[in-house]
């Protein structure tokens, strides 16, 4: 797997880490886990924050990667604010100090005022304290790649227009207001028609007036929607949407703040590629410090068994052809959900959303296949940024209950757009199942007609021909070592990108039911699982020393070091690039999978055992 030199400088030190990123302040360290953000429906193992710390919360798991660092991934343990009273809810707690978070610097918070700052942190899940701190209209450091300051837009002036749509629900003053001045002071306002506030019923008496009057001081229209009853984020961009006047409509969560130079970029793309949900790059705005952080570039959004968001590392063909030029759009199999711009002629065109999934969840995986099965596209604007605050859990309340809601909103995207995989997803996502039940779907299959949308099977394999999901022609099960009649099995230690990595060890067999035993062979010979890890063996002239014949899980690459063959009468696997076969290190009692030499050694016999997946 490649990671990316990240160069992150905040003037307090300068770290370069090819793993990790350190940041400085006398805060906090974090370490960066880019995995999914959703709850993992119905089961008590999810990990599903954006970006992790290194304080264990209540709910929250931990893992060591595999250098030893310690990472830490929450879940949605919403709802509620523990312990908040009507006051604290009610208070606007805004008091910008000149220069805190200046240039997108980390906030310090006095040790005196740390028992207030935990009192307020479950407010919204983010440190409230830090962001009151931070005057609306901070700097923020410049991160695009120096080839996209220079880029040059043709006819600049004549970019289509734009309409921003900032949907919130009990919104923090400071993160809001921030999200909307990013937006203005960074922004050409000859491409600025509007900023639209959709009020997804929240209750805090900050949001009323005070926010009405906030907002008259902006040097550009902003109308605020105020929806009386709680639809949820989906609802709420739909009601800004169909007022919007501009043709393009830019979509943002209410915490995030947009960087220098974000929308030309991708008015621009939209202009070429009109019939695209473009997405900027993500950076990540600390829930602890406020600091901003570049993040990830090679990196694209698609999802895991449980139908999670996630964000994987290029393999090496789409690395390749990003190599070409870094600062060109780039197609994603799936959207992260909250940050895109769209023709809004075409939004609606294609369908705008699923208005039955309410509250939160699902909707950007519906939109991204939607939008490519149906002739559409996905795609990164690799020199647009803009930040957002990734918390470990979610501030409000679900009503209807959240893995209600969630399950349902997953169950009608997959009844609509995925075809055979829907009964995979369905017989191990049993709960989802149940939810599936009684949906009435028939608007949305209506739409798929007649856009004349083509089918999930095609889906995979031309927009995400690297997934790791099962498919016609591909072995799906346990993957048995015979003589020991244990299984092959997934590391539980976690690499930075969240994804399971460490040796390749046996393990007890596990049911059908359970994921977490399954392996995928594909035609060409790629042994993989879910969150895209592969079976990974060195070539032959890295065989040296003590890992001599070491055999790992870890990112898939498309590299021949993860070529297999199977020899259905011999039983063998052999590794394509050495010819070696798998066998079990006998030395060692926790029965590591090695290679060796190809032998009639009955430990070199495996079964692919398969499990019906539809
Ligand atoms: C991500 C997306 C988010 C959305 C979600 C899945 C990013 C950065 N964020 O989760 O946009 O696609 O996945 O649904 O890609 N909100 C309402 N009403 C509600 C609930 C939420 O208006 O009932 C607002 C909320 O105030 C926020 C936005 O919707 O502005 C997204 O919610 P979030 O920030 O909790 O979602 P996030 O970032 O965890
Ligand atoms: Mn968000």
């Amino acid at each position: 797997m490649k990671f990316i030199n990240t160069n992150l400088d905040f003037k307090c030190g300068r770290w370069r880490n090819r793993r990790i990123l350190i940041l400085c302040g006398s805060l906090v360290t974090i370490v960066l886990l880019w995995t999914n953000f959703y709850s993992s429906i119905g089961s008590s193992t999810s990990d599903n924050s954006w970006g992790v710390n290194l304080k264990l919360a209540a709910g929250q798991r931990e893992w060591q990667d595999s250098r030893g660092m310690r990472v830490v991934v929450g879940h949605y343990i919403g709802p509620s604010v523990d312990n908040a009273t009507k006051e604290m809810m009610n208070k606007n707690y805004f008091a910008p100090e000149q220069n805190a978070g200046h240039d997108g610097r980390p906030v310090e918070i006095a040790p005196k005022e740390l028992y207030l700052m935990r009192r307020l942190f479950p407010l919204h899940r983010f440190n409230l304290l830090a962001s009151d701190r931070i005057p609306l209209n901070r700097t923020l450091p410049d991160v695009r790649r120096p080839a996209c300051k220079t880029k040059v837009y043709v006819d600049e002036e004549s970019l289509p227009e734009v309409s921003v749509i900032i949907v919130f629900h009990n919104e923090a003053w400071s993160t809001l207001l921030r999200t909307v001045w990013s937006v203005v002071l960074r922004s050409p306002h000859s491409l600025l028609s509007e900023i639209i506030l959709v009020d997804d019923a929240s209750d805090r008496d900050f949001l009323k007036e005070e926010l009405d009057k906030a907002v008259l001081e902006l040097p550009v229209p902003v109308h605020i929607i105020r929806l009386k009853t709680r639809i949820g984020l989906v609802g709420a961009r739909l009601a800004g949407a169909r007022v919007a006047v501009a043709p393009v409509l830019l979509f943002l969560d209410a915490h995030c703040e947009a960087a220098p130079g974000f929308l030309v970029p991708l008015l621009a793309h939209l202009r070429v590629s009109p019939r695209s949900a473009v997405c900027p790059i993500i950076d990540i705005i600390s829930d602890e410090t406020l600091a901003y952080i570049k993040s990830f570039e090679l990196h694209w959004g698609a999802f895991n068994w449980n139908l999670h968001f996630r964000w994987y590392t290029l393999g090496n063909s789409e690395l390749q052809k990003r190599k070409k030029d870094m600062t060109a759009p780039f197609p994603s199999p799936a959207m992260a959900g909250g940050l895109f711009a769209i023709m809004k002629e075409y939004f609606f065109e294609v369908g705008a959303y699923d208005e039955k999934m309410k509250i939160w969840g699902g909707e950007n995986l519906e939109l991204s296949f939607r939008l490519w099965q149906c002739g559409g596209k996905v795609e990164i604007v690799p020199c647009s940024h803009i930040g957002h605050i990734f918390r470990k859990s979610s501030p409000y309340s679900f009503p209807g209950g959240m893995r209600e809601i969630l399950s349902t909103n997953l169950a009608r995207m997959a009844l609509v757009w995925m075809d055979s995989w829907v009964d995979f997803f369905f017989k191990f996502n049993p709960e989802v199942g149940l939810q599936a039940r009684g949906q009435n779907i028939t608007d949305r299959l209506i739409l798929r007609e007649k856009l004349n949308c083509k089918n999930f099977e095609w889906y995979l394999k031309n927009v995400w021909p690297q997934h790791f999901f099962p498919q016609d022609g591909r072995f799906f099960g346990r993957i048995k070592h015979s003589e020991s009649e244990k299984c092959m099995k997934k590391p539980v230690s976690k690499g930075v990108l969240g994804q399971p990595m460490g040796s390749a060890t046996l393990g007890i067999c596990l049911k059908d039911e359970d994921l977490n035993g399954m392996f995928v062979m594909t035609e060409e010979g790629i042994i993989m699982t879910d969150e895209s890890i592969c079976l990974d063996a060195p070539q032959k002239n890295e065989f040296e020393g003590e890992k001599k014949g070491a055999v790992k899980v870890m990112g898939c690459s498309g590299y021949p070091r993860q070529k297999w063959s199977y020899n259905e009468k011999t039983y063998q696997l052999q590794h394509a690039s050495t010819g070696q076969c798998l066998d079990i290190s006998t030395s060692s009692d926790t029965s590591s999978i090695v290679l060796r030499t190809c032998s009639t050694e009955k430990s070199q016999h495996w079964i692919l055992d398969s499990v019906a997946w539809k």
